[in-house]
């Protein structure tokens, strides 16, 4: 994409706050709103990656880049980091809710506790955290748009999905519930709902087994980070007075989480 394109862009995203921004869908979206000149904060847990990527970025589209290395579970280095945030980083316009995973694929009745805590202290709490630190800001200065990434595993359960559809589920009712706290303010709030996608999700499930990764998407087109990345490029583009509030995006040869074809 040509720089030019960016600086003709009339208004800038602005500054847009992304967790788990190291890969996946969060680092496709770096990329993406990086191309359209947005500032960007980068929260992950691993600061060498972090500041890998904001060195790629900076010097692939010379936007400003923050590295706000920590782990969205831990609520008092969130606070630090947000509450210590320098006053030029301060004004998020966008914060992308991001940081998320699944551990396993277990039975309800037989899975490990310890994984279950990283995955819903993760995808619930650590999500919450965020969006409580991050939309008071939003609200007293009238400007601000909150994208969850939820899943199509938030719309059904589904076999050795329990405790993470659940989570999912959680993302839906914390974005709807959002929505409805901020209806009298300009703040929008989007539940980005992806089925298949591609990254590491499916070696993180499998604790690094990639042949039982790979199986997931073998045989389709499954999406990719950057597909998602333009969906949520899209919903911030619409209009102030458009709020997208969910969208469900899956490979043409998924219908639902558990129905697919496969050549
Ligand atoms: C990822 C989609 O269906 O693999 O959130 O759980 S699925």
């Amino acid at each position: 994409m040509e720089k030019a394109w960016r600086d003709a862009k009339d208004e800038n995203v602005g500054i847009v706050f992304i967790t788990g921004s190291t890969g996946g869908i969060g680092e496709a979206c770096a990329w993406k709103f990086a191309s359209q000149g947005a500032h960007l904060i980068l929260n992950g847990r691993d600061t060498d990656k972090l500041n890998i990527l904001r060195n790629a970025l900076v010097k692939e589209w010379g936007v400003d880049v923050l590295a706000l290395p920590f782990d969205v579970r831990n609520r008092e280095a969130a606070k630090k980091a947000i509450s210590e945030l320098p006053p030029e980083w301060k004004s998020i316009a966008v914060l992308i809710n991001n940081a998320g995973l699944v551990l396993g694929t277990d039975k309800e009745f037989e899975g490990d506790l310890n994984d279950w805590d990283t995955v819903i202290d993760t995808n619930i709490k650590g999500l919450l955290t965020v969006t409580r630190l991050v939309v008071p800001g939003m609200v007293e200065r009238g400007k601000g748009h909150i994208i969850n990434i939820g899943s199509i595993a938030g719309d059904a359960a589904y076999a050795g999905g329990s405790v993470y559809c659940a989570t999912k589920s959680a993302v839906k009712a914390l974005s709807d519930g959002l929505r409805i706290d901020l209806v009298d303010t300009p703040l929008r709030v989007s539940n980005i709902k992806p089925g298949m996608v591609e990254t590491n999700f499916s070696i993180t499930r499998y604790k690094g087994d990639k042949s039982k990764a790979d199986a997931v998407y073998a045989g389709l087109k499954p999406l990719t980070g950057e597909d998602i990345a333009e969906t949520v490029s899209f919903v911030v583009s619409t209009p102030a007075h458009v709020q997208v509030a969910e969208v469900l995006v899956m490979p043409t040869n998924q219908a639902t989480a558990t129905v697919t074809f496969r050549n």
